[in-house]
């Protein structure tokens, strides 16, 4: 296939060769392990193959700082470079500026007719409330999805999971974009989808849409497809009168608002040691690294407890008020609150503190199911995660609250518990035994131009 692209604005010339995109971003790992040894499970080996790990790994890490400083900032963006986001290498120091960098347009100056597909592909509205459908997705994401570096891990979003992420109050059907074979079985080639909301960047509402998904089959790899869906897709979204989109990856593009980390807390040490994701830790046997995360068997503060429908109204008034905090977060009404954060079983756990005098809800923990395969492991099929969503907590330290999240998280099962560096998570990082990941997570802006923020500056958490 030589061409994807509508070329009217000149943005892409497929004809060019230019080698495969950046790795995307590291899942959910923290292992420690040289290369090339994919499916053997990790052992304590001599001195010459540990220090030969130790220089592979101090390799590793100096190729990842590199383009975690910021990618090559030289470098250009055939696409990239055409849209309304700030360039790699333009300094935005000033806190004053927060505004969009390509007006509005009228409806009539919007492209009314959809991108060109290349002979053989044809663009597909997705019902995702279409069970069928639903499962053409969740096989197009499970086989070609965001996986690790070493291709060891990769995202196994469940289709209870993708109806949730993809169906909250206000969703637009013509959001959830596919790319399907025109011939043939048709099948799924590719993914984009935008959920609206309201997000508050530096005190200012915008409308915005929360871009993910974006899925490319293997099949079809560097050859600009991706451009073409991130156009459409905003095409669409600007019919609907929507014209900025917050969004995250683990590459570095033109240019991230702010760039996060991800950490890690065993749960379940001797699975993550079997399947490659950490590994023992020298001078530690497997005895006392299971001791060392160890849990209580029970959530220790008193009226802790799951949330309930009853509990959305003061659970909004306690998440909304906290996140004015930070200068990047979504604004969410009740509705919203009900649909993200109440307990949907396999997909989201929230849990509240109530007053065991008063009855008042005081505090709010939650996070969410995002298992990944473990490719080609003999013994284990998927590493089971729980991922750090919202939390506040005022009547107990933070780091209280999240000690029971843990407990709660390893009591259905999940091997490890992630979070990224963003809120306030560095208060209980370090006391809850998190170690410190290889994945990094950029938050990005489109068509908005403010000053890059820190990752404690960053209330959003897309799934
Ligand atoms: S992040 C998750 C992304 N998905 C994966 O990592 C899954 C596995 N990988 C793939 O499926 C493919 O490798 C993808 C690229 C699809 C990622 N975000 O078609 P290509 C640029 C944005 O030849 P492929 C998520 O879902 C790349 O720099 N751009 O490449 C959020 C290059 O442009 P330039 C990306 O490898 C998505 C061009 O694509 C990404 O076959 C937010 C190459 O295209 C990326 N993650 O396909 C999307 N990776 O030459 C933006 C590569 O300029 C939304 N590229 O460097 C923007 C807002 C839109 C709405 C606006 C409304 C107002």
């Amino acid at each position: 296939m030589a061409e994807l692209v509508d070329r009217d604005d000149g943005a892409d010339t497929p004809h060019e060769h230019e080698g495969r995109a950046p790795p995307p971003p590291v899942p959910v790992k923290n292992k420690k392990k040289g290369k090339g040894k994919k499916k053997a499970a990790p052992t304590l080996t001599s001195e010459a193959q540990r220090r030969e790990e130790l220089q592979q790994l101090v390799a590793r890490m100096r190729r990842s700082r590199v383009q975690d400083e910021g990618g090559d900032k030289r470098k250009p963006h055939k696409f990239w470079d055409t849209q309304p986001v700030p360039k790699l290498d333009e300094a935005i120091e000033d806190a004053q500026i927060n505004d969009v960098i390509e007006p509005n347009k009228d409806h009539a100056a919007i492209r009314q007719e959809p991108y060109a597909m290349p002979e053989g592909f044809a663009w597909s509205d997705l019902d995702v409330t279409d069970e069928n459908v639903l499962k053409e997705i969740y096989t197009l994401l499970n086989e070609n999805y965001v996986e690790d570096d070493d291709a060891m891990f990769r995202f196994d979003y469940s289709m209870r999971f993708l109806t949730w992420a993809l169906t909250p109050p206000g969703y637009r059907a013509e959001f959830h974009l596919g790319v399907r074979a025109a011939r043939g079985k048709k099948g799924l080639m590719a993914f984009i989808t935008g959920v609206p909301a309201w997000c508050v960047v530096r005190g200012k509402r915008v409308k915005c849409v929360e871009i993910n998904y974006l899925c490319v089959h293997k099949r079809l790899r560097t050859k600009r497809l991706a451009p073409v869906l991130i156009k459409e897709i905003t095409r669409r979204v600007n019919l609907a009168g929507i014209f900025q989109a917050v969004y995250t990856a683990g590459v570095v593009l033109p240019k991230p608002v702010a760039s996060c980390r991800y950490f890690h807390r065993s749960l379940d040490p001797k699975k993550l040691i079997e399947i490659g994701f950490s590994r023992l830790a020298p001078r530690m046997t497997m005895a006392r690294t299971i001791k060392l995360y160890k849990l209580p068997e029970t959530p220790q503060i008193a009226g802790f407890r799951a949330m309930q429908p009853g509990d959305v109204k003061e659970c909004t008034t306690l998440l909304t008020t906290y996140l004015e905090k930070f200068k990047l977060h979504p604004h969410l009404d009740e509705s919203e609150v009900a649909h993200w954060i109440l307990p949907r079983e396999g997909v989201v756990d929230a849990f509240v503190v109530e007053d065991p005098a008063t009855g008042a809800i005081t505090d709010l923990c939650s996070f969410y199911h995002l298992p990944s395969t473990v490719i080609g492991h003999e013994k284990h099929n998927t590493l089971n995660a729980a991922y750090s969503f919202y939390n506040v907590a005022t009547s107990v330290p933070l780091q209280e609250l999240m000690r029971d999240a843990l407990i709660c998280a390893r009591n259905v099962q999940m091997d490890v518990f992630n979070a990224l560096n963003v809120m306030e998570n560095d208060l209980f990082l370090k006391d809850l035994k998190f170690g410190i990941g290889d994945g990094h997570l950029q938050y990005y802006l489109y068509n908005w131009k403010c000053a890059e923020m820190r990752a404690e500056d960053v209330g959003l958490v897309l799934l």
